[in-house]
């Protein structure tokens, strides 16, 4: 079954709503208090919600951020069952040091639709529609780089890949360099440098590296909707990890997972941003009112936009 259109403008009210929360902190060099401030307003007006929601990808476990957490009930339990995976605040140190790039997420799939994903970190692979077999978290980064190159039709020296800035990444970024690409570093926020790769005036061709389970979960109902090639392989590399998942039901750790095993169905996804960024503008303030920019799909509907939309500011 579709979920209702209406949830569109409903689902995106919320992170709306959580990004300006968050958006009052925003430059107060408060990593934790900018998390709490988009958690605590999504949880709140979640629950006002006539759903039967339930937290399956929650954050902040790895850093020990005020999380909504995995198994939480959300809404009035009353109404749809929703799958819920939420990253109230991607980018918290974007939002605490006032830079470009934190955006309110959320997405929502019919119950038992969405992967449940354990909080580890995951490996990634994205790109636009392709055919199995040309990019895979399994080749070298020549590999899929030279192919993806030869499928597009492109110089490799046109080819830009984007991937976080994390010493993890070294030996990427030096193959990147060797192949002569253009190299997109980002400093965090790997839900919006996933997308990137959704339409071409981004100008991002491949996405790839390791970055949080979670966010790859989230990233893959947007990617969805635009039919985009991923892939993620979740690392279970400490004993805690492995535990998690077994709890989880997870038997083969080193599976990798193709979209439509970690999405599958229908799905809304909303990323409002907070401050300003690749995807769409953060909040701006305008006498007693609030704007908020949202990219928005829908996956039945084939629906994607960034809505604009005008929030009174309650005191
Ligand atoms: C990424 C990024 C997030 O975590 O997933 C990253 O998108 C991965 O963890 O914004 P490390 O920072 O430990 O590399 C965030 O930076 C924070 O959740």
């Amino acid at each position: 079954m579709s979920i209702d259109k209406k949830y569109i403008e409903i689902f995106s009210n919320i992170t709306s709503m959580a990004a300006y929360s968050c958006f009052k902190q925003v430059g107060k060099k408060n990593k934790k208090l900018a998390d709490k401030a988009a958690v605590d307003s999504m949880r709140n007006e979640l629950n006002k919600l006539e759903i039967s929601g339930e937290v399956v990808i929650g954050e902040g476990e790895l850093d020990e951020a005020p999380m909504l957490f995995i198994g939480e009930k959300l809404g009035k339990n009353i109404g749809p069952n929703f799958d819920i995976a939420v990253d109230p605040c991607d980018g918290t140190n974007f939002a605490a040091n006032n830079l470009p790039g934190a955006i309110s997420v959320l997405c929502i799939t019919e119950k038992n639709n969405l992967f449940k994903a354990p909080e580890t970190y995951m490996n990634k692979i994205a790109s636009q529609h392709l055919p199995n077999g040309i990019i895979d978290l399994d080749f070298t980064t020549e590999k899929n780089v030279k192919n993806l190159a030869y499928f597009k039709n492109k110089d490799i020296s046109d080819i830009t890949v984007c991937l976080l800035d994390r010493p993890r990444h070294q030996n990427i970024i030096n193959d990147l360099k060797k192949l002569n690409v253009k190299i997109k570093l980002i400093d965090d926020g790997d839900v919006s440098g996933a997308l990137l790769v959704s339409n071409d005036k981004f100008n991002v061709d491949l996405f790839m590296g390791i970055g949080g389970g979670p966010e790859g979960v989230l990233v893959a109902s947007a990617l969805d909707k635009f039919n985009c090639f991923f892939q993620g392989r979740f690392i279970f590399d400490t004993e805690e990890s492995k535990k998690r998942a077994s709890k989880m039901g997870i038997k083969d750790l080193e599976r990798k997972y193709m979209i439509n095993e970690i999405v599958r169905g229908d799905s809304i996804f909303c990323a409002t941003g907070i401050t300003n960024g690749d995807l769409c503008d953060g909040i701006k303030i305008n006498g007693n009112k609030f704007l908020s920019e949202t990219f928005v799909t829908h996956k039945d509907s084939g629906f994607s936009k960034v809505l604009k939309r005008e929030f009174d500011i309650k005191t």
